[in-house]
């Protein structure tokens, strides 16, 4: 009996060992919630803790919509820690022509049970990097990148543990804040330089990506046939940012941005990507929060080059995880 004990919690060190431990830096956001809930819903991934910006929302309201998320998913012990409320530079400069008043407006708010940690984001990131194994936390920013810039500069030794960076955020063929800026990067571009420039492994996942996460009528269906309150919320969610990609963006069906960093992290024959030189413009008015890729020549090693973009997503692998994730949490 004492042996199979022991086997039994062997193979659970092992599966937890097995499990990408993530930090979520996000702006929710009505993709951001169905970022945190993928992270939530998927057992390869342990969502050790979400933290947020300013970005999509001031960010007193992306906190408390994170919390509320998080409230929904009967995951109130997953700790959320408030970080940057703006820009490193500029003034901040919020998508409430997307995302809404609220941050998450056209559905009902859950109220948070449990209180917002007593500790500043970029604290709990630095402290939690220095305190894990090097090499076992993923940081995944699907929000401007101020948190992610500030953690870097007041302890650099972070960037040489840190296991990897997947964010979302950029593109190289297009921008959707301006003609060649996206909205993560355009409202605080100096971060985002910091961030690209710093020589962990870094994966941009873009709206060359992202714009292949169309949430179509069908895919909501299948969400809301799973009829728990939770895929009701999501599809609430989806019908808000439909109307407003329909009013704003000039798309049909709404791209959802920020789960396609955690699709990656969760199997990466869902997202191609290659590996190219990647910077972001600071200086210019027209191109400013560019995000600049180098896809001259041959692809290069990892060896001689720690940027990589997202180029092409397996559509129907990426809804059965959100779907599959939606059906876990309950
Ligand atoms: C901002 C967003 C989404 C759409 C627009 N038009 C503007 C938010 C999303 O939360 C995502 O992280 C990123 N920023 C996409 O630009
Ligand atoms: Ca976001």
């Amino acid at each position: 009996i004492l042996c199979s004990y022991q086997n039994q919690s062997e193979k659970i060190d092992l599966k937890e060992l097995k499990m990408k431990k993530i930090i979520l830096d996000c702006d929710p956001g009505h993709d951001d919630a169905v970022a945190i809930l993928l992270a939530l819903g998927n057992p390869e991934i342990d969502l050790i803790g979400v933290t947020t910006v300013g970005g999509n929302q001031s960010l007193d309201k992306v906190t408390y919509n994170a919390r509320a998320v998080l409230e929904k998913a009967h995951a109130t012990h997953i700790p959320v820690y408030a970080g940057c409320d703006r820009p490193i530079l500029r003034s901040q400069e919020v998508a409430a022509s997307i995302h809404g008043e609220s941050g998450l407006d056209g559905v009902e708010l859950s109220v948070p049970t449990r209180p917002l940690e007593d500790m500043h984001a970029v604290n709990y990131i630095i402290k939690t990097i220095m305190e894990s194994d090097s090499q076992t936390i993923t940081l995944v920013p699907t929000g401007p990148l101020t948190n992610i810039a500030l953690a870097c500069r007041l302890e650099p030794r972070i960037v040489e543990r840190v296991k990897e960076v997947v964010l979302m955020g950029g593109g190289y063929h297009r921008g959707n804040w301006s003609a060649v800026a996206e909205f993560n990067i355009k409202v605080d571009p100096e971060a985002a330089h910091i961030v690209f420039n710093e020589p962990w492994p870094l994966t941009m996942v873009g709206l060359d990506l992202t714009h292949q996460a169309l949430c179509t009528p069908a895919v909501q269906k299948r969400i809301e046939e799973i009829d728990t309150p939770l895929a009701h919320f999501v599809s609430g969610l989806m019908d808000s940012f439909r109307k407003a990609y329909q009013d704003n963006q000039d798309f049909q069906d709404p791209p959802v941005h920020d789960p396609c960093t955690i699709a990656y992290l969760i199997d990466s024959a869902v997202v191609q990507t290659r590996r190219c030189p990647l910077d972001v413009e600071i200086h210019s008015e027209l191109t400013l929060g560019m995000t600049v890729a180098d896809l001259r020549g041959s692809e290069p090693s990892a060896k001689d080059c720690h940027t990589q973009v997202a180029t092409k997503l397996d559509f129907d692998k990426f809804w059965d995880l959100v779907t599959d994730a939606i059906e876990r949490i309950g």
